[in-house]
């Protein structure tokens, strides 16, 4: 690593789909990825929902059943961020765009799920949340205002206003180092969290299995499985 950074340096660490790919859950955007499956507009968007419940809550139920299989677990990258955490002087911030648990499972504590988390759900109408680790359904009634048909994932789909961005867009005006681990750069706002960070004058580093769509504006690009990069890279900070 060719940089330097305050000893109590701030860092802000966006993570997308690669991170979890060695864990074995799907990405969206590559060969036999998720959305190959489906186009984006009939799954992830509010109007989709709207026209056909059923085939929306089976794209996420299947998704939900794959991360709950017993063989699905952190891997050494995201155990790595966790451990960064734990023995980094300065404030280190993971904002994912993963729906997945695997940061947390694997200890990451300040952690924003920017958009959203598929183990938990909320109704429509009432806006109460819920956990769900089994099927959502159409069928179902809300416990809280007893409607039926408006329970829905809770996830952030195209044209919703992802979570926390204030406090996401506070961190990147304050970090010293902008990581960004295992995302194509496909979808803002978060592709354009690298501008923000290099506006405050931040080091900026990618860390992809191949170079992004945004790779050329990020000061350091290491490409490579995140199980070997994240590794490599979080050993030598600590180091
Ligand atoms: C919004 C749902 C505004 C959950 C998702 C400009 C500014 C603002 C908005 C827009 C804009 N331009 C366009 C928009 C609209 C839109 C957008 O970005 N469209 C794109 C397609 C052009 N954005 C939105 O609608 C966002 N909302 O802006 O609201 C607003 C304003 C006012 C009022 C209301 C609203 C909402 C975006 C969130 C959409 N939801 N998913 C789900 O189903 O999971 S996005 C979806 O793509 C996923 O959530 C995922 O997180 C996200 C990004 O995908 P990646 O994580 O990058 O995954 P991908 O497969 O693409 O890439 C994986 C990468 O990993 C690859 O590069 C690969 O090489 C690498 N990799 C693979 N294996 C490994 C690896 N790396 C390392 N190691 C490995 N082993």
């Amino acid at each position: 690593m060719n940089f330097s950074i305050p000893e109590k340096a701030s860092i802000v660490i966006l993570t997308g789909a690669g991170i979890s790919a060695e864990s074995g859950l799907e990405t969206f955007r590559g060969a036999g990825g998720l959305w190959c499956g489906h186009r984006v507009e009939d799954v992830a968007t509010p109007e989709a929902f709207a026209r056909n419940p059923a085939m929306v809550h089976e794209f996420y139920n299947m998704r939900r059943r794959g991360l709950l299989k017993p063989e699905i677990n952190p891997n050494p990258a995201h155990l790595a961020l966790a451990e960064l955490e734990q023995k980094w002087p300065g404030e280190v911030l993971v904002v994912t765009q993963n729906i997945d648990d695997l940061h947390e499972r694997a200890g990451t504590k300040n952690l924003i799920h920017m958009h959203g988390e598929v183990l938990k759900a909320f109704c429509h109408f009432c806006r109460s949340n819920i956990e769900c680790r089994n099927d959502l359904s159409i069928e179902m009634t809300c416990a809280k205002c007893s409607k039926t048909g408006g329970i829905r994932p809770d996830i952030v789909w195209f044209g919703e206003m992802p979570y926390r961005m204030d406090e996401i867009f506070d961190a990147l005006a304050n970090c010293d180092l902008f990581l960004s681990i295992g995302t194509s750069g496909n979808v803002y706002p978060a592709a354009g969290f690298v501008s923000e960070a290099l506006r405050h004058d931040a080091f900026t580093a990618e860390l992809n299995l191949e170079p992004s769509l945004n790779a050329s504006i990020f000061h350091e690009s290491l490409t490579g499985p995140a199980t070997e990069t994240v590794v490599r890279f979080v050993n030598n900070l600590l180091k």
